[in-house]
């Protein structure tokens, strides 16, 4: 064996029992740092002849790359056992039960909580539960409702249009919940007691209005129907919704297409240091809108059965839940933030505000 073989294989030897990555650093300064034995030979080469240099040099650089090549792959090997190592010792069993149960609790969107407890009170109240497409034609969103084509209300709506459908009619996002109702009057007899929750659409989106948003509207049609049944019947709805028996409620005149006479209804509230408190003090709060049905909707309808009168109002579902539950910001409620839904979510176990008996 040549004394560079003997050398290149006491430095294989050194690093194949070399147990650290730190020995393995020391092991290669030894032989190829800065005054290492083989910097120290390559340096030397200068004194000899250029033949010399030649031989020696080829076979000193053939030591460095073989040193460099075992250093190298023991690094890895190392490397790679201290990873296994960490690995094993950091396991994580992931069938362990959590440590803290409450803090990911699922919890029920505030949407969903407030339309069961809508569905909760208008069944007691002796409504049906309906509900209909998202994607509506425009007789149910907008003709049958008494607003024509051209009309100043289709303006108002701020309609989502959809590419024409194969029969070149053009659909749109239903833009609020009432061709539910349409669909109703087309197929059921009378008298009808309904209501309908869902989500609806409008192309707008600032502090106070999102593109999609929830809107529940009841309809109930009867021999005899009067305003005095929508008063009532509104007063009863928001007393229960608001747990306040002692809410007033102030009915002002308005105009929708499909109703008539129409109104807005406000309730009462007072603000105590920054909190809206409902049911007390003189400040007026606008809930909801309503009207009898005008006779329009109902010969769209095919109804001509002049007996028969109603009313209908309709309600932003998200406005009840902030007016109730006090979220201050309604673009919250689609930003799908987990910490928002922990603090203003519901307990899936909690259903005591889902029973009005
Ligand atoms: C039929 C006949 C009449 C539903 C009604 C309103 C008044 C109303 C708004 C409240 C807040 C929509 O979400 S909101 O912006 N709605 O003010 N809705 S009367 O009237 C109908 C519906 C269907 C067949």
């Amino acid at each position: 064996m040549s004394n560079s073989d003997q050398l290149i294989q006491s430095v294989l030897d050194e690093v194949a029992a070399c147990q650290k990555l730190t020995d393995l650093e020391n092991i290669r300064v030894r032989y190829l740092g800065k005054t290492g034995l083989v910097t120290e030979e390559l340096k030397n080469l200068s004194n000899l002849s250029i033949e010399e240099k030649k031989i020696q040099g080829k076979a000193l650089n053939n030591i460095k790359l073989k040193i460099i090549e075992s250093i190298e792959a023991k690094k890895e090997e190392l490397e790679t056992h201290q990873l296994d190592i960490k690995l094993s010792k950091e396991f994580i069993d992931c069938t362990l039960p959590i440590r803290n149960n409450r803090l990911s609790e699922a919890k029920i969107h505030p949407i969903t909580q407030t339309i069961n407890e809508i569905v909760s009170i208008l069944g007691e109240m002796g409504l049906r539960y309906e509900e209909g497409p998202d994607v509506e034609n425009d007789f149910n969103n907008f003709t049958a409702l008494n607003i024509p084509k051209n009309h100043p209300a289709r303006q108002m709506h701020d309609t989502f249009y959809l590419k024409k459908n194969y029969d070149g009619e053009k659909l749109v996002l239903r833009t609020h919940t009432s061709p539910v109702q349409i669909r109703t009057l087309q197929k059921s007899n009378l008298p009808i007691k309904i209501f309908a929750p869902g989500r609806t659409y409008r192309c707008d989106s600032d502090m106070t209005h999102t593109p999609m948003f929830h809107q529940v509207e009841g309809l109930v049609v009867d021999k005899n129907i009067k305003f005095s049944n929508l008063k009532w019947f509104v007063e009863e709805f928001c007393k229960t919704f608001f747990k306040q028996d002692e809410l007033k409620l102030r009915f002002r005149p308005s105009y929708f297409p499909f109703t008539e006479p129409s109104a807005e209804v406000d309730i009462n509230c007072e603000v105590k240091s920054g909190k809206i408190i409902l049911g007390k003090g003189t400040k007026w709060l606008e809930i909801l809108g309503c009207g009898m049905v005008h006779p329009n909707v109902f010969k769209q309808c095919k109804l001509n059965n002049d007996n028969f009168t109603g009313f209908a109002f309709g309600m932003g579902i998200e406005r009840l839940a902030m007016l109730k539950y006090g979220m201050p910001d309604l673009r919250d409620f689609f930003e799908g933030d987990i910490n928002w839904l922990q603090h203003y979510g519901f307990s899936p176990f909690d259903t005591s505000d889902l029973s009005w008996r």
